[in-house]
């Protein structure tokens, strides 16, 4: 596996903390390519998504968040491609360097595309699909980032349940206008927000 110095410090810092204690990692829209080799090096275990974690008592379900963002139609046709193993097979058969520019390519677009929008109008979860993905998980609590919007609020309510609650995750970007970088603490006590020492 070929180190680039950014990512090796990264993987460092994985291994640390997977030495430690268990240390799961979802993968997202950016990282779906992320292989065992990496996890392995990092110490760390694949967490499907969704997936159910059971902890003091509760069940809470834990999601990437983009296949939520039913109304983000052309993302959502771009997912189903890159998913499929022939495609992946295809990708990973590239050498490195067009595999590269590739992934830049495909950033500079989201990021233009992101640009034009402005933040109201980002992708959001759909609130009944989530709605009905937390009752098939008997859970009561969605975890989830991806859209850029972090936050801990009441949700749903279509089936009459109020007492659900969704934590969205903070990106972490401290290099741009609006600095963000949390993380969300569950203790015995419940949930907590935590800013992350830049
Ligand atoms: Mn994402």
């Amino acid at each position: 596996m070929r180190s680039e110095p950014f990512e090796a410090g990264c993987v460092e810092i994985l291994r640390a903390c997977g030495e430690q204690r268990h240390l799961g990692i979802m993968v997202g829209n950016r990282d779906f390519l992320l292989g065992d080799t990496m996890l392995q090096a990092c110490c760390a275990h694949r967490l499907s998504d969704p997936t159910v974690l059971e902890a003091f008592g509760q069940r809470h379900l834990l999601i990437h968040g983009d296949s939520l963002c039913l109304a983000d139609t052309a993302y959502l046709r771009f997912r189903a491609q890159v998913r499929q193993p022939e495609w992946q097979r295809a990708f990973l058969a590239a050498p490195l360097e067009a595999r590269l520019a590739q992934a830049r390519r495909m950033r500079e677009a989201s990021q233009a595309h992101q640009q034009q929008q402005g933040p109201a109008e980002w992708a959001d979860v759909d609130e009944t699909a989530a709605e009905t993905w937390l009752q098939a998980a008997a859970a009561h609590t969605l975890i989830h980032g991806h859209t850029h919007r972090p936050t801990s609020m009441p949700f749903g309510g279509h089936q009459g349940s109020t007492h659900r609650r969704r934590h969205v995750l903070s990106d972490w970007d401290l290099d741009h206008g609006h600095p963000r970088a949390e993380v969300l603490r569950l203790t015995s006590a419940g949930f907590s927000r935590h800013p992350v020492d830049a």
